[in-house]
């Protein structure tokens, strides 16, 4: 009897068959995404065991933001870093844990990467998903080192590449080129990231709205009115919607992806333009949600239409199923004037 063994296309084998789909391709990009997958790696089997090594536990320093940073962050940010820096196609990479911007090879590198290395690292000590988010721009075509700056602040629709790496149950990776969404899951038993998805599609609709509602109190009066809506009894379903909130944005991004519905970060009276950053946070995941179908908008404009005036620039944002996001619009127009 023939058995007939579903073949295993790694992420390495997955992004070189996808690169030579295109003649011209120069194979950079493919081997960025390749490093990154490389660092993910590594990053994962810190993060699964980091309450055995001691690794957890607040660094004592804190990030631009005044957050204390956990040296698992650090951590994180310096395998992606040194990762990106040795292949001398990157110019420069701006993450949440840095200031400024980390100048690599700013002579040849075209490519210009924005991380969270560790997105909800808060959750770490107790065990619950965090994640790693990376957004991929081309720096633009002239070489004046006094306008590097300016490169970095592009608007989302100009990314190249996009994606998040979610560590949970198990590892996942999630990237886009443009061309769809495609999903690997880390084999440990062989250290590689095996293809378990590409093409991925959200659903257009779900019943599951992600939000803190601890934060009600300084919500619009929109925003009140559509959360009161999803708790009424859906006409399709019968029933109410399911309050699903992790608190870590990777994980509630990947939960919407896959089951559908809605995640809500708006602006409160703590944060008055969203909590969530553009460049690192909200650009990448609004290019990976929208490559699967479904919208991301702050409130009324798209994400990734949005031009940056700053690279740890905040937004609020309503990401999810197409047929959920535009329901959570029509509210927010509706009661626009009511406070
Ligand atoms: P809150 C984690 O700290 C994070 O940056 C995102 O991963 C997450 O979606 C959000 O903040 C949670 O914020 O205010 O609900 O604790």
């Amino acid at each position: 009897m023939e058995i007939k063994s579903k073949k295993l296309v790694t992420l390495d084998e997955y992004i070189i068959q996808s690169q030579n789909k295109f003649p011209g391709a120069t194979g950079e990009l493919s081997q960025l995404l390749r490093d990154i997958g490389l660092a993910a790696k590594i990053i994962s089997r810190e993060v699964n065991k980091a309450g055995i090594t001691n690794i957890l536990g607040v660094h004592g320093s804190t990030n631009v933001h005044g957050e204390s940073v956990k040296r698992l962050d650090i951590f994180a940010d310096q395998q992606l870093i040194s990762a990106l820096d040795r292949s001398l196609i990157t110019c420069m990479v701006i993450s949440e844990e840095n200031d400024g911007i980390v100048r690599l090879n700013s002579e040849g590198g075209k490519y210009i990467v924005y991380l969270d290395p560790l997105d909800g690292s808060s959750n770490i000590d107790v065990n619950v998903s965090v994640g790693s988010i990376f957004s991929i721009y081309m720096r633009q075509p002239r070489y004046d080192q006094n306008l590097v700056e300016e490169d970095s602040l592009q608007p989302g629709s100009r990314q190249v590449a996009a994606g998040y790496v979610l560590y949970g149950s198990s590892t996942i990776l999630a990237y886009t080129t443009g061309l769809g969404v495609s999903c690997f899951t880390l084999d440990p038993s062989i250290g590689e990231f095996v293809l378990s998805n590409s093409g991925f599609k959200i659903p257009e609709k779900g019943t599951i709205y992600s939000i803190n509602e601890g934060s009600y109190n300084s919500w619009s009066q929109g925003l009140k009115k559509y959360i009161k809506y999803c708790q009424e009894d859906d006409p399709e379903t019968g029933r109410p919607y399911t309050a699903r909130y992790i608190g870590s944005m990777v994980a509630d991004i990947h939960r919407t992806l896959v089951k559908g519905g809605i995640f809500i970060y708006p602006s409160s009276s703590r944060y008055p333009n969203g909590k969530l950053r553009l460049m690192y946070e909200c650009n990448p995941l609004s290019f990976i949600m929208e490559q699967a179908g479904g919208t991301a908008i702050d409130g009324k404009n798209r994400i990734m239409d949005i031009r940056p005036e700053a690279i740890h620039q905040r937004v609020p944002i309503y990401i999810g199923s197409p047929e959920n996001v535009k329901m959570a619009r029509s509210f927010l127009e509706k009661y626009e004037e009511e406070t």
